[in-house]
């Protein structure tokens, strides 16, 4: 009989839902609120990256096996012994946004009720403690007041610092398509880079990075001068309105002074600012543009200063919104999961504390917030943090500072990791690893950018000893001597607890409130609906909106205006390129997930590094050319290639590059621990940087069944898979062409035959079949490894070699479209040479952009790039 199973995508935050046949065919579902069925190249690949090349399967001890009952004593007795010695908060644990709900309550609980201190973190820190912090000033509450239908029913839509075309693609595929059908509706990004979103938008505002602050500001005194402050509004439903229209007095807040200091131009900024007076259904989503920054949180209550004195929150088509970035940011947020927070949006004040106490019956309760995570892990690099326990996260490339963060996973006493993956550059300082269930095979709820709940569901079981980690949090607390607090038999007794918590004692005074969820039966939380918090008990109401009365979380029920004094970003040096950090179309963050995929790779398959073509031609560097980027904190190598969305002076490098795909890619090494000092929130978007030439002596690329297996590791590598193998690209600037070759030839097993050109191919042989090509040249090969991958495995042909690499070599493959592997030169032959020059042409000709439709902004560009490059 065939089985279908409904979840929830295991990505970003839109949490989009996903149905599962049998467990092997997947589809979007179209009942799911968030998409209605629709779904991006990453969501629609889940299945397939379920496979991962080495799943972490049995509990491991200093690289030992060992049972669960083993591993978890050992912890038990380790915390136990710590505690003792050194009091509670010498334990930390460092959890994550990809965590469920029920995962992450049994975490917080554990520590802040039964360790009894706040040591625990999340690496929501690096991602949503500004807003938070932001709507916790402003609203009284960590609330996102609209949902996603804002998105579509709003006149403007203005993106602040988000790439929404590659980051929440089914969002933007949403506000696309309310775009078609409500031609008024203008879409604004804010954004120092051209980006995807950027480019379909009405209005590109390109500031100068970092001066967010200062347009928001301007923005609003722009609203007193033109009288569209909402004043009754105001005056009703606010504080704060003396101290800010004091700050916006300053001239510096004229027009024609922000255009100057953004770096824009007066006609661009008024018509922004008109459009935001004209228009009263106006959504403003920010995302890590803003979050990310020395003054995040700022940022935040900028934009939404400028919602307050409009009266536009939680209103249809009208409100701040706040995008989440991973599957359950959002849960991270209500459980308590930050330092920061206690539990279920209750902080540490005596009333809160007594409260949470008296609910978990509670030996300490922690009293106090505990360390943010950039200085928790300095805590640990200090040895105050003895044990360290790390879940669903890889600080060792997603903090910043990665030598200061390798030197305290170095110099931790005791740290556990629990992964799905050996094989990432956290788990190697392990001491204890813990196999963890992943997507697909555990259970439980998230919650996404609209305070919206799915349940994820399992339809496999777990391989190997893998458990989820909610069972692993809940078997320590129980060994550590809390047996009845711990005692959970399913994630449905978790998720009721956790629902009573969040009602218990709430009179109204906190939004976040689930309990007409907390007495579901087993069944009824199997078959969760999608629905949005609030969910209160015995009534049913609208949840859509919440503060849409102008009343808020605060004692007097006033929302809060915040007088955001700008600041500049801080830079640790004076010279050299401005550097950016964010993401990519098709990769998932440390690429632990995604990056085993062919597919996933093709777009972008090595460590760049992008500027603009003015910058290039100052820098004296070649496009192409591989360089050394550094700062004071560290030294990256990455290809320097030529982007003109970047502004003169600015660059731009993914954040996703860890030591298991290349060598030194890893960018934060880079950023210095510059944190916003009301959220704690790392300014990953500015460090000052150098770029020198890296001097290869030669480059090469190697395609084989296996990794390379020769001793010698050249200086830069980076590998990728495909099809049958993988494929690494090559440079040395230590050895020569000659001296590897010699290397090579000690083991026997090579061939070697020349190229044309320059160069030569060695192919490793064995019983007569190739295992595996290297090609070594003065310069870098632009080529198709996909047909050289054809070769592996092969008896030796030297004709059938011969052409294939010449072939290879005359091929550049660079994808567009992910879902239909469309190549960047196939949609180039068909605009140049079949005279396809509409979007429908190359849909109906080449399918691309016809399934996820993320590319369709860059067919846009090429389409119009061709056409230029007739015109001359
Ligand atoms: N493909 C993909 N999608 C993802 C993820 C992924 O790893 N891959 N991760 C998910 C997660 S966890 C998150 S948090 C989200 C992040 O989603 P986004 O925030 O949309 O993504 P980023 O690329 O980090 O950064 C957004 C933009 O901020 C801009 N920016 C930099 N400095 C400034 C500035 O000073 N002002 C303004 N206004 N803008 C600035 C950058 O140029 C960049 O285009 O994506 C989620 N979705
Ligand atoms: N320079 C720079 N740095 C950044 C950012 C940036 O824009 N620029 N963005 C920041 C942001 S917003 C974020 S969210 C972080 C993300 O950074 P990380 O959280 O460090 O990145 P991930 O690769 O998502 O790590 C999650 C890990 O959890 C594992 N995993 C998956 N599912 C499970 C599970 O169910 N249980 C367990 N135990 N493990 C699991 C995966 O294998 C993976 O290794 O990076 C931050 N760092
Ligand atoms: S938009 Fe986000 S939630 Fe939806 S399929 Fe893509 S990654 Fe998953
Ligand atoms: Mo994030």
């Amino acid at each position: 009989m065939s089985q279908t199973t409904q979840t929830t995508c295991a990505y970003c935050g839109v949490g989009c839902g996903i149905t599962i046949q049998d467990g092997a065919i997947l589809a979007g579902n179209p009942e799911h609120p968030a998409n209605k069925g629709a779904l991006c190249i990453k969501g629609s690949s889940l299945l397939e990256t379920m496979d991962y090349p080495r799943r972490l399967l049995y509990p491991r001890l200093e690289g030992r096996h060992l049972g669960w009952d083993g591993a978890l004593d050992e912890i038990a007795a380790r915390f136990n012994q710590i505690i003792a010695e050194s009091g509670p908060e010498a334990i930390g644990f460092y959890v994550s946004g990809q965590l469920l709900t029920e995962d992450y309550y049994v975490a917080n609980k554990l520590m802040k009720g039964f360790i009894g201190a706040a040591n625990i973190d999340t690496n929501s820190r690096l991602c949503m403690s500004s807003a938070v912090m932001a709507h916790t000033r402003a609203f009284g509450e960590d609330v996102v007041p609209g949902c996603y239908e804002d998105l579509e029913q709003c006149d403007l839509l203005i993106l602040v610092g988000a790439n929404t075309a590659w980051t929440h693609p089914v969002i933007f595929r949403r506000i696309q398509q309310a775009r078609a059908k409500r031609p008024q509706m203008k879409l604004v990004v804010v954004d120092p880079r051209k980006t995807m979103s950027a480019e379909q938008a009405d209005l590109h505002l390109g500031l100068l990075p970092g001066t967010d602050v200062w347009l928001f500001n301007g923005l609003c005194r722009y609203l007193f001068e033109v009288g569209k402050v909402d004043e009754a509004y105001v005056r009703a439903h606010t504080q704060g309105l003396a101290e800010l229209t004091t700050l916006l007095d300053d001239p510096a807040y004229e027009l024609a002074a922000i255009a100057q200091t953004c770096g824009l131009n007066q006609t661009d900024l008024l018509a922004f600012y008109r459009w935001f007076a004209e228009r009263p259904r106006t959504v403003t989503l920010f995302c890590q543009g803003v979050n990310q920054s020395n003054q995040g949180t700022d940022k935040g209550n900028s934009i939404i200063n400028a919602h307050l004195l409009t009266g536009r929150v939680g209103k249809p088509g009208a409100s701040p919104f706040s995008m989440t970035g991973q599957p359950n940011a959002m849960g991270g947020r209500e459980v308590g999961g930050l330092a920061t927070q206690l539990a279920a949006h209750m902080g540490f004040n005596e009333t809160d504390c007594e409260r949470v106490q008296r609910f978990w019956g509670s030996p300490r309760i922690a009293t106090r917030s505990g360390h943010k995570a950039v200085q928790l892990f300095d805590a640990v690099r200090k040895g105050e943090v003895r044990a360290l326990w790390v879940i669903a996260t890889n600080p060792a490339i997603s903090l910043p500072d990665s030598a200061r963060v390798r030197e305290a996973l170095a110099n931790c006493e005791f740290l556990i990791v629990s992964e799905m993956t050996d094989n990432t550059d956290t788990a190697k300082f392990a001491h204890l690893l813990l196999p963890a269930a992943g997507w697909g095979e555990r259970e439980g709820t998230v919650t996404n950018s609209e305070r919206c709940i799915s349940r994820q569901r399992a339809f496999t079981a777990p391989p190997g000893e893998a458990r989820p980690d909610w069972w692993a949090l809940a078997e320590v607390g129980k060994r550590m001597g809390f047996a009845e607090a711990f005692d959970y038999p399913n994630t449905h007794a978790i998720w009721s607890e956790f629902a009573a918590l969040t009602a218990f004692e709430n009179d109204g005074v906190r939004q976040l409130n689930l309990g007409g969820l907390a007495a579901l039966s087993a069944e009824e939380y199997d078959g969760l609906a999608p629905q949005q918090w609030p969910v209160l008990a015995g009534r049913s109401a609208d949840a859509r909106r919440l503060f849409g009365d102008g009343r808020f979380s605060t004692p007097d029920g006033k929302a809060r205006l915040i007088a955001t004094v700008p600041q500049a970003p801080v830079l640790e040096q004076e010279e050299g390129w401005l550097l950016n950090t964010g993401r990519l179309r098709d990769q998932w963050h440390t690429m632990t997930r995604t990056g085993h995929l062919p597919r996933l790779m093709e777009a972008e398959p090595y460590p760049r590094v992008t500027v603009n073509h003015h910058t290039l031609l100052q820098s004296g560097l070649e496009p192409g050319q591989l360089v050394h980027l550094s700062s004071p904190r560290g030294e990256v190598l990455a290809r320097l290639e030529r982007d003109d969305a970047l502004a003169d002076n600015e660059a731009f490098m993914p954040m996703h590059w860890s030591d298991s795909f290349t060598a030194a890619g890893g960018v934060n090494r880079l950023v210095a621990p510059v944190t916003d000092p009301v959220s704690g929130q790392p300014q990953f978007k500015q460090t000052r940087v150098l770029a020198t030439p890296f001097n290869a002596r030669w480059h090469g690329v190697w395609v084989g069944v296996h990794e390379p297996e020769w001793s010698f590791v050249p200086r830069w590598w980076s590998r990728r898979p495909v099809d049958g193998g993988e494929c690494r690209l090559l440079a040395d600037d230590a050895c020569s062409r000659q001296e590897l070759w010699q290397v090579l030839a000690r083991k026997g097993q090579w061939l070697r035959l020349p190229l044309k050109g320059d160069g030569w191919v060695a192919v490793l042989l064995k019983q007569g079949r190739i295992h595996g090509l290297l090609l070594a040249g003065d310069s870098q090969w632009q080529l198709n490894t996909g047909l050289l991958a054809g070769l592996l495995k092969v008896p030796l042909s030297a004709s059938a070699l011969s052409a294939t690499i010449e072939q290879a070599l005359a091929g550049d493959t660079r994808m567009v479209c992910s879902c239909f592997r469309v190549s960047e030169k196939q949609i180039r032959e068909a605009i140049e040479q079949q005279g396809i020059h509409e979007l429908a042409g190359l849909q109906a000709s080449l399918k691309c952009g016809t399934n996820c439709g993320t590319c369709v902004g860059e067919l846009e560009k090429l389409l119009i790039s061709c056409r230029v490059s007739y015109a001359e």
